[in-house]
């Protein structure tokens, strides 16, 4: 007869196995600019029992869970080796993130972990909770991955056990699984979240996309995704750091915003994706929004589509930090296709697809934010007149 371990191994495994099997299904008809699909690509659920239970009989007969994962979420994502991997945020029941790197045949289902989550080196200032990362495919031949290094703050008074520092972490490998760890980014700015690699040199430099804010939740008097400049990328000091794409009054990025994944090179200039984020009663509510940069000058809007591309919807909009949707991964295929990985409140990954051409069209023809209800309403009516003009 099997024993409680051999059972309770057996039927969490073919649970497991299902699960990392599944086919995701696309959800029909959508917006006509992206795709969302009906499961989750990568949940706690996808990280491997080995991770989280101990195999041995003789310690844990009861076959239970001893490492616990309380959440997978905010990937990075590239294409690697002809797949599609996503290097995700997972956090330990303990709080702690780390990086694991999960894989799939085709970016929308079958995401499998690597054996072993990534080891990332750390500076001589050793990072409480690392998270978040940006991975970038730079011209100078090696992938950087760009992330939040959260350290206690020294500063704080006795008794104050949350307040921290983020600054930004640089690493660098070519296979994803080696890391050499750089220099953290020096910014003028205290604290320092959501930072990016800008994929190609400008004038020689590496050019980082940052997020000047003054304390660790709140912008402060400052906020907007910003950008500087770094002559060496082992020792990246930013001198000046200017704003690409301000924070205002009553938009969806009142609060604060922040740079997404790297942006994607098009035609028509620099598609870029980030998160904007308001307050209301239930508290902050994040969604993501797209505009667009000039080919030469990365730095200088030339699109602005007004309000929010993607909202969290249904079940997205429950999990450990309710009302977010947050993204710094997505992936261009040569075929034009593009996958967009999002998170959804904090909790798990999801995938929406959608094409450059359809992104191009969306931050070419989607009007900016008149920034007023009454100029909201003219426009909205003058769609409506020529359509029922041409319905008539
Ligand atoms: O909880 C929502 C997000 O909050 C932070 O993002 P930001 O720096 O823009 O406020 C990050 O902690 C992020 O990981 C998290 O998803």
């Amino acid at each position: 007869m099997a024993s409680p371990f051999e059972k309770r191994r057996a039927a969490l495994e073919k649970e497991y196995h299902a699960l990392i099997t599944r086919k995701n299904v696309r959800n029909e008809p959508g917006n006509g600019i992206f795709h969302r699909y009906r499961h989750p690509v990568v949940t706690r659920e996808h990280t491997p029992l080995f991770w989280r239970y101990d195999y041995n009989p003789a310690t844990n007969p009861r076959f239970m869970e001893r490492i616990g994962v309380n959440a997978t979420f905010n990937a990075g994502a590239m294409e690697f080796d002809g797949k599609i991997i996503l290097m995700l945020r997972v956090e330990g029941a303990d709080r702690k993130s780390f990086f694991a790197v999960a894989e799939s045949p085709n970016g929308v289902d079958n995401f499998r972990f690597w054996d072993k989550p990534v080891v990332m080196p750390e500076t001589d200032d050793p990072d409480v909770n690392v998270y978040d990362i940006r991975l970038t495919r730079h011209e100078d031949g090696w992938i950087y991955g760009v992330f939040c290094t959260e350290r206690k703050d020294p500063n704080a008074e006795k008794g104050d056990l949350s307040s921290a520092v983020a600054q930004a972490g640089i690493a660098r490998t070519r296979d994803l699984v080696h890391w050499e760890r750089l220099d953290d980014l020096k910014t003028p700015s205290p604290q320092q979240r959501n930072a990016v690699l800008h994929p190609e040199f400008v004038d020689g430099k590496y050019l980082f996309y940052t997020r000047p804010q003054d304390g660790f939740i709140d912008a402060g008097s400052g906020g907007g995704i910003g950008w500087g400049l770094a002559d060496d990328i082992a020792h990246a000091v930013i001198q000046e750091e200017r704003i690409v794409d301000d924070r205002a009054y009553h938009t969806i990025k009142e609060q604060k915003n922040g740079l997404g994944p790297a942006p994607v090179k098009t035609d028509a200039g620099w598609l870029q994706l980030a998160h904007g984020v308001r307050s209301c009663a239930a508290g902050l509510r994040y969604t993501l929004y797209l505009f667009m940069t000039d080919l030469e000058k990365p730095w200088v809007q030339i699109r602005r589509p007004g309000g929010a591309f993607m909202v969290p919807e249904g079940d997205e909009r429950v999990g450990d930090v309710s009302n977010v949707l947050f993204s710094n991964g997505w992936v261009a295929r040569e075929n034009g296709e593009v996958f967009i990985y999002y998170a959804s409140s904090d909790t798990r990954m999801h995938v929406a697809t959608s094409t450059i051409d359809q992104l191009v069209d969306y931050v070419t023809h989607t009007p900016p934010d008149p920034l007023r209800s009454a100029a909201c309403v003219a426009r909205r009516i003058g769609l409506i007149e020529k359509n029922l003009e041409l319905s008539s």
